[in-house]
């Protein structure tokens, strides 16, 4: 993809198909996305990254549904990242149901993306954050990432959020499975949605006397968990008001910015890793580690020494 001037001035303006065309364009073409993403960069920065995830089927989709009405109606322009296999938004399943889509405001002012969890190793965040800048340089106030919280990489992409909504249900039995899947460390906000059902109060209170056991994070701040039957829109205003007020904390004290330094800081890593690797196993260097494998195996030379001398030293 060629990124013109009027490409640039559509993308940075809204327009949703030079938007798509774009994300599709760096999401094949790992070698030259570099293009695309400089040159948009510095349109970049405005948008606020909100992380949902939790189990599949916790209602994520739903959540995200009725926050995305939300920011709509109060004026702010939205993008949506689905990174879940289970629920990829092809069939209009978002703002499905309870929202008509005729309504032109939410087709203007949303954006949105299902992304595979395939892909290259390590790669997912990676991807994901291109996403966010594309979408963030198109005048997105929020962005908002929805990841089934099961997998490593898919933490990965909840820390890059600025808020990170936990969402979990009563079913999920206990919050020991939170604790056991990493989410209790990542969590700004936790949500028990479904609390329709039986079992919410339980959820809730296991999971307050599991916050306080919790060590102060560096931030210092209360965790809230919020009560939503996200299916009846019941308690989603409460957690976009929580959400806004975790922003605001996070700009007054001065985290956001503490927060923006090492998102910068972990990308720079993150793209010079991958850039490495990707450089690094050429077809010399590949011949050379087929043609030492006998000689480790016998022990002439160790996997060690081997390395030293791909890496030239
Ligand atoms: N009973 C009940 N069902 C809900 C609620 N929120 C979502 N659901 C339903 O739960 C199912 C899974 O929701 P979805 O948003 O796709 O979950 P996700 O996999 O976490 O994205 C859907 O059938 C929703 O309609 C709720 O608060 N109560
Ligand atoms: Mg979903």
């Amino acid at each position: 993809m060629n990124l013109t001037k009027e490409n640039i001035e559509k993308i940075i303006g809204g327009d949703k198909r030079t938007i798509s065309r774009a994300i599709s364009y760096i999401e094949n073409n790992q070698d030259n996305k570099h293009l695309v993403l400089k040159s948009l960069y510095s349109y970049t920065g405005n948008a606020y990254k909100i992380g949902i995830t939790g189990p599949p089927g916790a209602g994520k989709s739903t959540i995200t549904d009725c926050l995305v009405t939300l920011l709509v109606k109060d004026g702010y322009k939205v993008g949506v990242i689905a990174v879940d296999p289970t629920s990829p938004f092809t069939g209009g399943a978002l703002l499905g149901d309870r929202v008509r889509m005729t309504d032109s405001s939410l087709l203007e002012n949303v954006f949105i993306r299902s992304m595979a969890t395939r892909g290259s190793l390590g790669g997912l965040c990676r991807s994901v954050n291109d996403v966010c800048s594309i979408l963030d340089a198109s005048g997105k106030d929020f962005i908002i990432m929805e990841t089934v919280g099961v997998g490593q990489s898919e933490l990965d992409v909840a820390e890059t959020a600025d808020t990170t909504v936990v969402a979990l249900v009563p079913e999920s039995g206990d919050s020991i499975q939170a604790m056991k899947a990493g989410l209790m460390e990542i969590a700004d906000i936790f949500v028990i949605n479904k609390s329709d059902r039986q079992g919410a109060d339980e959820i809730i209170t296991g999971l307050k006397n599991m916050l306080h056991l919790r060590m102060p994070g560096e931030h210092n701040r209360e965790i809230s968990v919020i009560k939503t039957i996200a299916s009846r829109n019941t308690g989603t205003a409460e957690l976009l008001d929580e959400i806004l007020s975790h922003k605001k904390y996070l700009e007054t004290s001065g985290f956001l910015l503490k927060k923006r330094r090492s998102q910068i800081e972990n990308e720079i890593i993150e793209i010079v890793e991958i850039g490495l690797r990707n450089n690094f196993w050429n077809e010399k260097n590949r011949e050379i580690l087929k043609q030492n494998i006998d000689k480790i195996l016998n022990k002439e030379t160790d996997p060690y020494t081997l390395s030293e001398k791909l890496f030239g030293l």
